[in-house]
């Protein structure tokens, strides 16, 4: 892949797991990556790359990080369901802070949505990408309100976004539903290479899954407006892992798995009463 524009590439979340294999992959990539992360850098820097340590609420630190970048790679903040007051800052006060800097700087934001954006969606009823937004928890709540604040900054200031909404990104899968939700490393670097390079993108909202023939949950997205598609699959894992499952009837039922069951305390749901 041919470095086409010099300008430097902000990638925020760079010491978490899916940011170190991005730092590798996009300066192999020929790409300059400015990386920054609250906690330090655990790796050898990669080529070209800068590091530099900066919490996410301060808002003064990311302007100045995102000074000449022609895109932001935004996967730092809170990646699990926590307690509200734990979610606010990096999650969503530094969404806004990220989207403010895109703004000043004609930057476009490619932003690590969830899929526990839509979490309560029933697994048994594949859905697009437009569907109703369903968050399992705070955590899939700051995901579905990045998605809304990319849409907010496309159509007040054109500010362009895609939106990753991804599955569940880890070296190999680990259980039978990461056979349906299962991202490689490789097919995530390729979709932000051809998130960052492509020519237009408006808002939009991919899936991050591979081509996981095996179950089969998430259809119709944007992926073609960037000329992406997955080449890894889940599918060589299924012997492996598809006994796989829990004993939480709430957990198997919905596609966001064991956070839908995380402090729930509803009583029996009701057989298809969601919409969309
Ligand atoms: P991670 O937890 O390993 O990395 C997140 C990084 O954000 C950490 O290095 C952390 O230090 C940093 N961070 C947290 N609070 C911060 C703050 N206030 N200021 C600056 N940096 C802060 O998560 P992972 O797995 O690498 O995920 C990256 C992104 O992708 C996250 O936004 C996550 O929500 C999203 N995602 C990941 C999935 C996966 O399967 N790995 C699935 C769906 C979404
Ligand atoms: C996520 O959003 C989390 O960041 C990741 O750690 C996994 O739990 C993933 O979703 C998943 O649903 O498997």
């Amino acid at each position: 892949m041919a470095e086409t524009d010099p300008r430097p590439v902000l990638l925020t979340g760079a010491s978490g797991a899916l940011g170190r294999e991005l730092a590798r992959r996009l300066a192999e990539a020929g790409w300059t990556l400015r990386l920054t992360d609250i906690a330090p850098f655990p790796d050898a820097l990669p080529p070209r790359a800068t590091f530099t340590r900066a919490d996410l609420a301060d808002g003064v630190a990311v302007l100045k990080l995102a000074e000449g970048c022609r895109a932001i790679v935004h996967l730092g903040g809170i990646s699990v369901e926590r307690p509200f007051e734990e979610i606010v800052g990096p999650n969503l006060r530094g969404l806004y802070h990220i989207y403010e800097a895109a703004r000043r700087e004609g930057a476009r934001v490619l932003f690590a949505s969830s899929n526990h954006a839509v979490g309560f969606h029933e697994r048994a009823r594949p859905i697009a990408a437009d569907a109703q937004l369903l968050p399992d928890g705070f955590y899939g709540l700051s995901k579905a309100f990045g998605e809304m604040m990319g849409r907010l900054y496309w159509f007040k200031h054109g500010v362009e976004n895609v939106n990753i909404r991804i599955g569940s990104s880890f070296p190999e899968p680990v259980n039978a539903r990461m056979l349906a939700t299962w991202l490689s490393y490789a097919d995530l670097t390729r979709m932000v290479v051809r998130a960052v390079e492509a020519k237009a993108t408006g808002s939009c909202v991919i899936w991050g899954a591979s081509a996981n023939a095996a179950m089969t949950w998430w259809k119709d997205d944007a992926r073609a407006l960037i000329g992406w598609a997955p080449e890894d699959s889940s599918d060589g894992f299924a012997a492996k892992v598809g006994g796989i499952v829990s004993d939480d009837p709430i957990e198997e039922r919905y596609m966001g798995g064991g956070f839908c069951a995380l402090g729930y305390s509803r009583e029996a749901p009701v057989q298809g009463e969601l919409f969309g």
